[in-house]
C-alpha cells in the first residue's frame, strides 16, 4: 500500500493508555445491575448474563504467567474512525498477557464468523493499520447474528481455531446480538466469552455508563470542517442557501454537535420535532421564517443543517413507518411479487386511512423509499432519502406564497449537500485514536478476567486519557423490549438527543441569535500535530454533558 506523508507520520503516534491499564489489573466489582426497562422480560431472556455487576479495573503489579489466549474479532455495521485502533489495542492487550496469544479477524462482518472466513492478524498486519481510518483491515458487514444455526456454525470455527473469546465491535444492534450470543454460549457451556465495543459515528450508543461511541468525535470534526468552509464561502458570495443533510440514522447527535461547532442559521433536531409534534409544514415554515427575516436585512444566504433521520421523527411519518414495518414483516413476499408500478397502489390499499393519507402526501420517491430497502436490522435506509432537497423545494414553494402575499421579496438560490460517508473512515482524531486503543486494550483485560456479556468501557473522557477509568458494563444493563419486525424483542435502548440535556439547552439558548444574524464559526480541519488545545479537544457534546 502506498502511504501518504500524513499516513507515514501518523503511524508513529503512540495512543495514550489510562494509567490503570499500564501494568497488571485487578477487577473491582460494583453493585449488581438491572436492565434499562422491562426487567422481568430481560431477566427471563438472559438467565445467565442478567444482573452482572459493573466492573472497573485497578492497577496492580503485572502478572507473570498468564496462559496464551486465542481471540476473534468482528467489525460490524457502518464504518467509524478508530476501528483499527480498537483492534491494535486488543492485539497489544492479549500479547501483553502472553506473547503466544493470537488474534483472528473474521472477514466482512458477522457473516465471516458464520461462513468461516477469517485471517490471522499478525504484528506486521496490525502495524500497517495503527492510527488509520477505515475498517479495511478485515472489512465490515451488516449480517445480523440472530439464529441458533448461525451461533452453532460460528462455534464450529471458534472451536477449530481454539478461540476462547470473541470481540464484536458494533453499534446498538450489533451489541444487542453480542449479548444474545454471550448468553447462548454461556447457556450451552461453549467456553467462548463475548465482549462488545461501542462503535458508531451516530453517537446514539451511549448512556450514563457508556459516555460516547467511538467515531463520533472524528466524523463530526470532519463534517464541521466542511460546514465551516461552506459557511465561509456562503458569507463571501452571499448568494446561496445551503441545505446540508448530515448522517446519523435516527438520533440528531451529529447535527447538534456540528451546530454547536459551526453556529449555522438553522439546525433541525429530529427529537424536538417529534416532542413538539411538528408537521413537515411547520418545519418548512421555520426555515422560511429565517430566509424571509435575513432577506429583509439583505442577506439572501444561509446554512441549514438537517439530520438524516428527520423524516422518521415527524410523528405522522413515524406512525406510517411503524405500520409499514408490521405490514412488510408479514407480507414481504406478496409485496415483492407485485409489479413495481403497482406497489404504491397496493400499499395504499393495505394502510389505515390516516397513514394512507400521509403516504399519499409524500413525494413519490420518498414514499417508495419508506417501503423498500430495510437493512438487515429492519431500519429504513434514511441516508438514501434526499430530505435536503425535499425541504429546500418545500421552502421555495412557501416563499412563492409569501411573495404573492407581499411578505417576501428576496432571492432564493439553493445548494444541496449530504455529509456522511466522507466522515466515516477519516484518520481518527487524537481523541478517537486514544479512546479506541484503550477500548481494545480494556476488552483484552475483560477477556483475561473471564468476563462475558460485557461492553468495554472508558469513563471520565473529558479528562486526559491517563485519568480515564477503564472497566466493563454488562450489556443487559442497557436493554429494554421494543417492537421490531412486528414482534417484541430485547434491544439496547438507543440514546436520542435529550431536550433537557446540556448540549441541546446550549443550542436552544443561542439558536435565534444564529438564525437572524451571521455568527458562523470555522472549526478547520482535524489537527494531528501541534498544541494540545487544538489537537486533543473532545466533542462539545461531551464537554457540555460533563461540564464540571
Ligand atoms: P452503524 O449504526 O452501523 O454505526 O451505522 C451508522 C450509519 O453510518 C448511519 O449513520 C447511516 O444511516 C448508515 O450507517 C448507512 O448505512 P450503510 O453504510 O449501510 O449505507
Amino acid at each position: 500500500m502506498k502511504k501518504s506523508a500524513l499516513q507515514q507520520a501518523r503511524a508513529a503516534y503512540k495512543p495514550q493508555l489510562p494509567i490503570v491499564l499500564t501494568g497488571g489489573v485487578k477487577v473491582v466489582e460494583g453493585e449488581a445491575t438491572q436492565s434499562a426497562d422491562n426487567q422481568e422480560d430481560i431477566k427471563n431472556l438472559f438467565p445467565n448474563t442478567y444482573g452482572l455487576p459493573e466492573i472497573r479495573f485497578e492497577k496492580v503489579p503485572a502478572e507473570e504467567s498468564v496462559e496464551p489466549i486465542n481471540v476473534g474479532v468482528i467489525l460490524s455495521g457502518g464504518q467509524a474512525p478508530g476501528g483499527h485502533n480498537v483492534i491494535s489495542g486488543l492485539f497489544d492487550g492479549i500479547k501483553n498477557l502472553n506473547k503466544k496469544s493470537r488474534l483472528y479477524g473474521f472477514l466482512m462482518g458477522p457473516g465471516g464468523l458464520v461462513d468461516h472466513k477469517y485471517k490471522e492478524l499478525t504484528a506486521e498486519i496490525i502495524d500497517e493499520y495503527r492510527n488509520t481510518g477505515g475498517f479495511d483491515i478485515i472489512g465490515s458487514g451488516r449480517t445480523k447474528l440472530e439464529t441458533k444455526e448461525q451461533f452453532d456454525k460460528g462455534l464450529e470455527i471458534l472451536k477449530e481455531l481454539d478461540i476462547k473469546a470473541l470481540v464484536i465491535i458494533g453499534g446498538d444492534d450489533s451489541n444487542t446480538n453480542a449479548a444474545i450470543l454471550a448468553e447462548y454460549y454461556k447457556a450451552i457451556g461453549a467456553g467462548v466469552q463475548v465482549i462488545g465495543v461501542p462503535k458508531t459515528i451516530d453517537g446514539d450508543l451511549k448512556n450514563n455508563v457508556i459516555e460516547t461511541s467511538f467515531g463520533f468525535d472524528t466524523a463530526t470534526k470532519v463534517y464541521s470542517e466542511v460546514i465551516g468552509n461552506i459557511q465561509r464561502d456562503c458569507n463571501s458570495a452571499k448568494k446561496y442557501w445551503h441545505f446540508i443533510k448530515l448522517m446519523g440514522r435516527s438520533a440528531s447527535h451529529i447535527a447538534l454537535e456540528c451546530a454547536l461547532q459551526c453556529q449555522p442559521n438553522v439546525c433541525i433536531i429530529s427529537e424536538e420535532v417529534e416532542t413538539k409534534n411538528l408537521t413537515l409544514d411547520q418545519v418548512v415554515d421555520d426555515i422560511a421564517d429565517a430566509v424571509v427575516a435575513r432577506a429583509k436585512d439583505g442577506n439572501n444566504y444561509g446554512v441549514v443543517l438537517i439530520p438524516e433521520g428527520l423524516i422518521e421523527f415527524i410523528p405522522a411519518v413515524k406512525a406510517l413507518i411503524s405500520e409499514l414495518n408490521d405490514l412488510l414483516a408479514v407480507k414481504a413476499e406478496e409485496f415483492a411479487a407485485i409489479d413495481p408500478e403497482k406497489q404504491r397502489e397496493w400499499v395504499l390499499g393495505q394502510l389505515s386511512e390516516a397513514n394512507a393519507k400521509t403516504y399519499e402526501s409524500l413525494p413519490a420517491g420518498v414514499a417508495r423509499q419508506l417501503t423498500l430497502d430495510r437493512d438487515p436490522h429492519g431500519n429504513v435506509q434514511v441516508s438514501l432519502i434526499e430530505t435536503e432537497k425535499l425541504l429546500s423545494e418545500m421552502v421555495g414553494k412557501r416563499l412563492e406564497q409569501l411573495a404573492a402575499e407581499g411578505k417576501y421579496n428576496g432571492k432564493y438560490a439553493t445548494m444541496h449537500h449530504f455529509f456522511g460517508y466522507e466522515g466515516r473512515c477519516a484518520d481518527p482524531s487524537n481523541f478517537d485514536a486514544n479512546y479506541c486503543y484503550a477500548l481494545g486494550y480494556t476488552a483484552a483485560c475483560l477477556i483475561a478476567a473471564g468476563k462475558t456479556g460485557y461492553m468495554s468501557s472508558l469513563r471520565n473522557l473529558t479528562f486526559a486519557p491517563v485519568n480515564w477509568i477503564a472497566g466493563g458494563i454488562p450489556i443487559t444493563m442497557m436493554m429494554n423490549m421494543e417492537r421490531r419486525h412486528g414482534e417484541m424483542k430485547p434491544v439496547i435502548r438507543k440514546a436520542l438527543v435529550e431536550l433537557d440535556g446540556a448540549p441541546f439547552l446550549k443550542f436552544a439558548k443561542e439558536r435565534n441569535t444564529w438564525k437572524y444574524n451571521t455568527c458562523y464559526t470555522y472549526p478547520g480541519p482535524i489537527q494531528y500535530f501541534g498544541p494540545s488545545e487544538v489537537c486533543d479537544l473532545p466533542s462539545l457534546t461531551l464537554v457540555y454533558e460533563q461540564k464540571r
